[in-house]
């Protein structure tokens, strides 16, 4: 018998009861459990179930979106659509594994799961979810290792006219198979925990990524300078090192706003403190990089050195902050500094703690925090990770034990430290770079794919990286542009260049020991194409930062694959070397070296060579000339596009911005303007304008209207490109309303 209750309903048999609770009319969760008291402290989650219509029978509940039929004996259950077609069944339930199976059935594509190693469709794949410093366990990534920095377990099924997604929500080590095993089966399971899952629906691929970011949240708007280009290295390891590296880009005029330091600026090792022999004068030092227009973010890791009068160390220890052993003891590892402690990020006194650790960076202009190892990572042990018996306390005063935080580590590190830097600078927006992360990271912090190399095949596999990581709500990502581990060199460098442009966390870094790899690092040729990319992601700011703000809306992806807009084209399925950047713009890395041609799928609709503002004909594959200073890149027609003017930092505001119209087919755009860096936006501080294109028989009209005003808007020059004999033209105008109409025959 099924039985309503608050904002769902429960059905019991023997020995088990099934929670079904409602988040939106096609959001709803299952739960598993042996009690009638519904476990209700999820980490990723920040919303709760609510009253939805619905109707139920003695074994059928009936919503606007769906039925959910539920077997009274086993609580196996169908998820059909309003007509009866079935959408998803289990086939078996094993709730002291903690696994579940369902049957494939019409799924052409299984996608999400985060950050992962392989083709983007995961059909015919597993994988496990285990926060994982991968080089420390296993060296370079590839396809064999099933275990990144992060977990999401979160995967979408696909196909034309339908589509899903499942969040599991368990934080232990948890395990999927999309027909491997079995080519009719998909499992799940966890090694610790309930079987605890939220299941969205819809017809649209792009309404399930929405339901899931609305339960565990989107990418937090960054900051407009922290989406220009970054040059890290480990180490630049003295301040000669890095003010070399700041005016060298100036000399050189590459773009550059944000500069990196790695570990060692830290003396010993130990977080939170600064080597003022190799940095001397450092107050000096940050005044210099601001006069230069330069952000810096420095890294820190979770690992505390063991050091009787080191503050962060004593201060910890005094208020049992620290993870302990099985025993009691305060649980001692191994990380830079040798004999290392932990924080205990899950309780809130440590997190605040910890936030405030971060005060004297800040206050010394210190502007963005890179958090690496927090998988944990930890050199003592054979997992590369602290003991899954040592145990953490709640803020009730429970004992949870590792394994079951273990995948939360990083997202509870960079949920203190976001907060942490927000009570410290509450108008400004903060900027955190992670390593390890769950499902909700995204809300705090941006995500770098770790340790990858200087090989062709991590570039290529950057990508199907990037895509599954954007189906899992993370939109602001990128890789070591150039490769981490190993010698980079002048041609990969500039390849994996042309890629970054078009990641919204744009960073060069590279290895102790490798070669250096900043852009003037293999010569003049290079170095020119290098800055001709480096200039163009300058030229596209604005284009990206309207992008965030939309993801921030909704949790829109930025790197999007193309089914994610050509849904019913089954030959995007399979997609791994080209993307969507938005809607309107098709990216088509190179990936391999010497690459004269490759060859490009278009969707349908006509597209415009980026290069030539040639149109051509889509719904089909083309091969193109690739040569080392053109990475293929198309623009639907109808597009809308504004474009910066190069400088050599992200500037606050622009004096005039170019506005492409891409003529072709009916369209509008929103353009999206504030001050980039506070919190004032959330109080109507800013501007939006939409343009507007209209085909007419024999002419064309082109509009923009302001919606809101409450932020400086910059002049436009508009630029029409798909006139007559593919003509382009150009209008520099003072009137931020305006209406040009153009004879198109
Ligand atoms: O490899 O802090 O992924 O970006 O430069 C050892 C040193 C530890 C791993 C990070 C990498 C960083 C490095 N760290």
């Amino acid at each position: 018998m099924i039985t309503p209750i608050n904002n769902g309903y429960f059905m019991k048999n023997d020995d088990l009861f099934l929670h079904i609770n409602f988040y939106k009319d096609n959001i709803v969760r299952f739960t598993y459990s042996k009690t009638i008291d519904l476990r209700n402290s999820s980490y990723a989650l920040i919303r709760s179930p609510v009253k939805i219509d619905s109707k139920h029978t003695n074994n059928t509940i009936t919503t606007n979106s769906f039925k959910i039929k539920i077997h009274k004996k086993t609580l196996k259950v169908s998820i059909c659509d309003k007509l009866g077609n079935i959408i998803s069944s289990d086939k078996d339930i094993y709730t002291n594994q903690n696994k579940i199976i369902k049957s494939i059935s019409w799924e052409k594509g299984f996608y999400g799961m985060g950050e992962k190693y392989g083709h983007i469709n995961l059909k015919g794949t597993k994988t496990s979810n285990w926060n994982t410093d991968v080089l420390g366990k296993y060296g370079i990534h590839n396809s064999a290792i099933k275990e990144y920095h992060t977990s999401i377990p979160f995967y979408i099924g696909l196909d034309k006219d339908k589509c899903y997604g499942v969040y599991f929500d368990n934080t232990y080590k948890t395990f999927f198979d999309f027909g491997k095993n079995k080519e009719d089966e998909l499992t799940f399971s966890a090694e610790g925990g309930d079987i605890d899952y939220y299941f969205i629906y819809d017809n649209n691929i792009q309404k399930v990524i929405e339901g899931y970011c609305f339960l565990t949240g989107t990418n937090t708007l960054p900051r407009k300078d922290f989406l220009g280009y970054h040059q890290s290295r480990y180490s630049y390891s003295n301040k000669d090192e890095l003010m070399y590296v700041a005016k060298k880009m100036r000399k050189e005029k590459i773009p550059c706003d944000v500069l990196y330091l790695d570990i060692d600026y830290m003396k010993d090792y130990k977080v939170f403190t600064i080597d003022s022999e190799k940095f001397c004068e450092f107050r000096d030092m940050m005044i210099s990089l601001k006069k230069m227009n330069y952000k810096l973010t420095v890294i820190i890791d979770p690992g505390i050195k063991v050091e009787e009068n080191y503050h962060v160390y004593k201060q910890g220890k005094e208020q049992e902050f620290f993870i302990k052993d099985s025993l009691g003891e305060v649980y001692i590892g191994k990380v830079w500094g040798g004999d290392s402690v932990f924080p205990d990020f899950l309780r809130e006194n440590v997190r605040k703690w910890w936030g405030e650790l971060h005060k004297e960076f800040i206050d010394l202009g210190i502007e963005g925090i890179w958090n690496d190892m927090n998988e944990p990572a930890d050199f003592s042990t054979k997992s590369k990770t602290i003991p899954i018996d040592t145990v953490h306390l709640d803020d009730k005063d429970d004992k949870k034990t590792h394994d079951e935080i273990h995948n939360i580590y990083g997202l509870l590190q960079s949920m203190a430290t976001y907060e942490g830097i927000r009570n410290i600078n509450p108008d400004k927006r903060s900027f955190i770079l992670t390593r390890a992360a769950f499902a909700g990271s995204q809300r705090y912090s941006a995500l770098w794919t770790g340790d990858n190399a200087s090989t062709w095949e991590n570039l290529q596999y950057s990508i199907p990286m990037y895509l599954n990581l954007g189906i899992s709500g993370y939109s602001f990502i990128g890789s070591d542009v150039g490769g981490f581990l190993e010698d980079s060199n002048g041609e990969l460098l500039t390849r994996w260049t042309q890629l970054g442009v078009f990641t919204p966390l744009f960073r060069n870094h590279s290895d102790k020991g490798t070669v250096n790899q900043e852009p003037w690092c293999f010569g003049e040729k290079y170095k020119n194409i290098i800055k001709k990319y480096i200039e163009l992601r300058y030229k596209l700011v604005t284009y990206i930062y309207n992008l965030m703000k939309e993801s921030s809306n909704t949790g829109k992806p930025v790197i999007r694959p193309l089914f994610y807009h050509y849904q019913n084209d089954e030959n995007t399925y399979n997609i791994n070397d080209q993307f969507l950047f938005g809607e309107n713009i098709l990216v088509c890395p190179v990936i391999s070296p010497k690459t004269k041609k490759r060859m490009v799928y278009l969707p349908k609709g006509e597209w415009y060579c980026f290069w030539t503002k040639r149109k051509i004909k889509g719904k089909r594959y083309i091969t193109v000339d690739t040569p080392l200073d053109i990475i293929p890149i198309y623009i639907k027609s109808g597009s809308i596009i504004p474009m910066n003017r190069v400088c050599q930092y992200i500037k606050k505001d622009y004096q005039i911005l170019d506005i492409h119209f891409y003529l072709g087919t009916n369209n509008s755009y929103n353009l999206y303007l504030d001050d980039g860096l506070s919190f004032k936006y959330k109080k109507g501080i800013y501007s939006q304008i939409e343009f507007k294109i209209r085909q007419e028989k024999d002419r064309v009209i082109i509009k923009s209207k302001v919606l809101k005003n409450k932020y400086p808007i910059p002049k436009f020059n508009v630029h029409i490109h798909g006139l007559r004999n593919n003509k382009s033209s150009k209008f520099s105008l003072d009137k931020k309303e305006f209406s040009i109409i153009l004879k198109t025959r």
